[in-house]
């Protein structure tokens, strides 16, 4: 395939979205934004609903590639869920399978495999502790759920029909890991576009799913996947941590909350606000 040029971006107007326009334009790449809601500044922005298929065939059309950031991203009713996630990434898949995009980075998530207990002890750990990334699917919502879906589909649509993803299960990408748990999972920004990049550019991927993170101290999964695409982290949380533990404690094992990959959503998940 040939390094991609035109990407479409969608959910371009929510958080890893911003961040992404920002930062994915210095490698090269047009975007072309999509996003139910409107983006400020951004008035060729593509306004629409991923249920809308007339207009995802027309966002697609002539794209070398597409990055899809857009839907639910925490714990809804299954209906709303349906809609948005499940249905919705089908209909960008069919769009760009009828407009011959020849490949997708999909946005999954760490909460596709949230009830995944996590590496116990004392970070770091070893190779043999880490979360590798043929772990079973074990959603801990169902929004992970719908990025079980996600991923499958993306298998579907590779063994059918030659549509390469790569599936980036990503932990916690803000500008500054916000909790003790986000230490073991955040990703940076600047990693999370140098993790997009290699996912866009790399050669014959099929489907891979990765992790996506920064190469932190106190990582739980195995970033060999992501890795082996090109991905080359430069950060690490670590410079957090002394503030977020002073603050909020160590990880306790005998907190449920603490215990599974999925943190917090494992109990008590965010809810989608709309
Ligand atoms: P976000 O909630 O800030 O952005 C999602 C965007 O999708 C919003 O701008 C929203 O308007 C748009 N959207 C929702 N439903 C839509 C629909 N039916 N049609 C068109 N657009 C729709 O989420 P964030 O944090 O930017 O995450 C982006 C993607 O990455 C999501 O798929 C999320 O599940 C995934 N992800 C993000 C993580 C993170 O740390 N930010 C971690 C793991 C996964
Ligand atoms: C996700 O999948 C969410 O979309 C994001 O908002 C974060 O909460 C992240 O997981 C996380 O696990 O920290």
């Amino acid at each position: 395939m040939p390094a991609p040029r035109i990407v479409l971006l969608t959910g371009a107007a929510g958080g890893l979205g911003t961040l992404m326009r920002g930062l994915l334009p210095a490698y090269g790449y047009e975007l072309r934004l999509l996003d139910i809601t409107p983006i400020e500044g951004a008035p060729d922005a593509i306004i629409a609903d991923l249920a809308d298929k007339k207009a995802l065939r027309e966002a697609v059309r002539g794209v070398d590639a597409i990055i899809h950031l857009a839907g639910i991203s925490l714990e809804a009713s299954f209906e709303k869920i349906l809609r948005a996630n499940i249905e919705g990434t089908y209909n960008l898949y069919e769009a760009a399978r009828e407009e011959g995009v020849e490949r997708i980075v999909f946005a999954s998530s760490n909460h596709a495999v949230g009830f995944t207990p996590r590496p116990a002890g004392e970070p770091p750990f070893g190779p043999d502790q880490l979360i590798p990334i043929n772990t079973p699917h074990r959603p801990d919502t169902f929004y992970g759920l719908s990025k079980c879906f996600g991923e499958d589909l993306a298998q579907l649509y590779w063994d059918l029909h030659g549509l390469e993803t790569v599936s980036v299960r990503i932990g916690s990408c803000f500008a500054e890991p916000r909790s003790v748990r986000m230490l073991s999972v955040w990703m940076s920004p600047g990693d999370g576009a140098r993790l997009l990049h290699a996912a866009l550019t790399a050669e014959d991927v099929g489907h891979t799913v990765v992790y996506g993170s920064s190469a932190n101290t106190r990582l739980w999964w195995d970033l060999s996947t992501a890795r082996s695409l090109g991905y080359e982290p430069e950060d690490d949380s670590e410079p957090y941590a002394a503030k977020l533990i002073a603050e909020q404690g160590e990880l306790d094992p005998d907190n449920p909350e603490h215990t599974h990959l999925g943190g917090h959503f494992t109990i008590n998940p965010p809810q989608w606000p709309y």
